[in-house]
């Protein structure tokens, strides 16, 4: 038993963007539960529970120890009610009774699974549950219309579900490093997402890519989605364009947290190591692959399956983006990608609340000075934000 004179109390800044990130977690029983319970929420689409439970989550991740008394949280920020509740909870019992009973909620299950399918969102598995699909066998025999994301999220869906390792984001920069190079020499790409913050897997591999001169960029993803499509490096690909000048959250207005830069959501077929040489070579030569996709299968056999049969593949899937950004915007666009979702929505509050700034993933304005900008070239008031960008980056980084 500690008694209160011996409990030291933690003390963090209240935004998550001032906070040094670590991947150092002392809390991660704490932090697990209210994850859960944040994305318990999100897939309810209940996002400001979820954001709440989240930045929740950011504190005691953040904290440098483990939390081992109720009393050492006194005074810290966001730690509303209800995730004081959870925690009191685990710290008391080891286990907290709503995290446990969310878990096993066949509702929660079927969410996780649906949502687990490349493109599908919270309301389509909303939607499949309302009307009795609970998993992929019955989503399969039920006859839904699929858009062509989520028959190719289906068909993938155990190895997309496998988290990408640092070697597989590796080979797919190698890939995709090869394919700039061939299409527009002297563009620059850059890993984005979590991996740029050093962690050791995610669920996709993003990139950002530029030119040095701006403009060139331009016309730039339709040669490199045809590059990679034509030499079978590619499973689904969908590009939309840079809408960033016509849409309605352009310069001058609130930014919106969506970015506006052209994008391709992307599944690749990665080479497994041993094969990858050899298919690469294949790929150089031919200009196509020649292997079979795996045969579809449902439920979780069909799960244990497609990981049996990719094992036996010389191929997986992996969920890739690739953003590209005019250079003069590359700053915001590297900050905004970077992540993660907290940070960077923590950074964009602290802009507005805390310095009157609005802050984007393409730029960075002072709400007094620009009422309205129409002209997204390089300002004083951009070389400025580029700056301040900058040294946020390297002091947050
Ligand atoms: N991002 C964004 N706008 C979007 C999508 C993403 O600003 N429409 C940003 C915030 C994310 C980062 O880009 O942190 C990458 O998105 P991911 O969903 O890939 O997230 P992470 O890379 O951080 O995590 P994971 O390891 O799960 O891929
Ligand atoms: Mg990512």
């Amino acid at each position: 038993v500690v008694s209160d004179s011996e409990v030291i109390p933690f003390s963090v800044p209240g935004y998550a963007c001032q906070r040094r990130t670590t991947l150092e977690n002392h809390n991660s029983v704490l932090t697990d539960a209210l994850s859960l319970l944040a994305e318990n929420a999100e897939l309810s689409d209940e996002d400001g529970r979820g954001v709440a439970f989240r930045r929740a989550a950011a504190v005691l991740k953040a904290l440098p120890s483990a939390v081992t008394h109720v009393s050492q949280l006194t005074g810290l920020p966001c730690l509303g009610e209800h995730s004081l509740r959870v925690i009191k909870d685990i710290l008391k019992n080891g286990t907290s009774s709503e995290v446990e009973s969310t878990k096993a909620s066949e509702r929660f299950k079927a969410l996780k699974v649906l949502t687990g399918i490349f493109g599908v969102g919270a309301k389509t598995a909303d939607r499949w549950i309302r009307e009795g699909i609970h998993n992929l066998q019955q989503l399969r025999s039920s006859g839904q219309t699929l858009n062509r994301a989520q028959q190719a999220g289906l068909e993938h869906y155990a190895d997309i579900r496998q988290p990408v390792s640092t070697a597989e984001a590796e080979a797919i920069r190698g890939l995709v490093e090869r394919a700039v190079a061939s299409v527009l020499p002297g563009a620059q790409i850059v890993l984005t997402g979590g991996f740029r913050r050093g962690k050791l897997t995610g669920h996709d591999v993003d990139f950002l890519i530029t030119h040095p001169e701006e403009g060139r960029e331009v016309g730039l993803m339709p040669k490199l989605v045809s590059w990679l499509d034509s030499r079978g490096l590619l499973l689904y690909q969908k590009t939309s364009r840079n809408s960033y000048l016509e849409s309605q959250d352009g310069p001058g207005r609130p930014p919106s947290n969506i970015d506006r830069f052209e994008r391709c959501l992307s599944i690749f077929k990665l080479s497994t190591p041993e094969a990858a040489k050899t298919d690469l070579q294949d790929a150089a030569e031919n200009g196509v692959q020649s292997e079979e996709d795996g045969e579809s299968q449902s439920g979780e056999l069909g799960q244990h399956l497609q990981r049996k049969a990719a094992s036996e593949r010389r191929w997986r899937a992996v969920r890739v983006d690739l953003v590209v950004s005019p250079v003069s915007q590359f700053a915001f666009a590297l900050l905004g990608w970077t992540g993660s979702k907290l940070f960077e929505r923590e950074l964009r509050r602290w802009a507005g609340h805390e310095r009157g700034m609005s802050l984007s993933s393409h730029a960075l304005y002072d709400n007094k000075q620009v009422k309205r900008c129409t002209e997204c070239r390089l300002t004083r008031l951009d070389k400025l934000a580029y700056l301040t960008t900058i040294t946020f980056l390297k002091a947050n980084l």
